[in-house]
């Protein structure tokens, strides 16, 4: 009996290593892999513009204020995040295109958890920071890609120029 339990429990490890090298030899999950669509990670040790950006909820919406903010090609922005409501929420820097992406495979696992340079998740009172070089031109956005916040108005526009 205590062989066999034995090699159950081998078994069973062998079967998690492979599972995990799988895992691990599997195409990158984009979003939290090398390259962003926004522009690049700050350097926190040079100079940034600093913005603002508080999470709210009012009257069965869900708002980003501001919700647009301008910048220079090139430009570094410090985003000083705050939730001011009562739900976790989100901030992720990226086009519309991959956060429309991100968004779909949130609504099949919407607890993934986001601590990318590019995002952040905070809980109710929380504040965080994000340093971003715009290091591309044209239009991007930061959203809340938790299902539902998205739609009920969690989007910000950024313009590069
Ligand atoms: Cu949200």
């Amino acid at each position: 009996m205590k062989t066999l339990n034995r090699t159950g429990i081998a078994l069973v490890a062998t079967l998690l290593l492979s599972v995990t090298a799988l895992a691990s030899e599997g195409p990158p999950d984009q979003h939290h892999e090398g390259s962003f669509s926004a522009g690049q990670p700050g350097d926190a040790t040079k100079p940034s513009r600093i913005v603002q950006v508080t999470m709210i909820e009012s009257d069965g919406k869900m708002l980003f204020l501001p919700n647009r903010v301008e910048v220079k090609k090139d430009e570094q922005v410090k985003f000083m995040l705050r939730n001011n409501g009562e739900l976790v929420h989100e901030f992720i820097l990226a086009t519309t295109a991959e956060n429309l992406k991100h968004a779909e495979s949130m609504k099949k696992n919407p607890d993934m958890e986001h601590d990318d340079a590019n995002g952040k998740r905070l809980a109710p009172k929380q504040t965080d920071e994000i340093v971003w070089k715009f290091s591309k031109a044209g239009d991007f956005e930061y959203s809340c890609l938790i299902p539902g916040h998205r739609e009920a108005g969690m989007i910000g526009t950024i313009v590069v120029r």
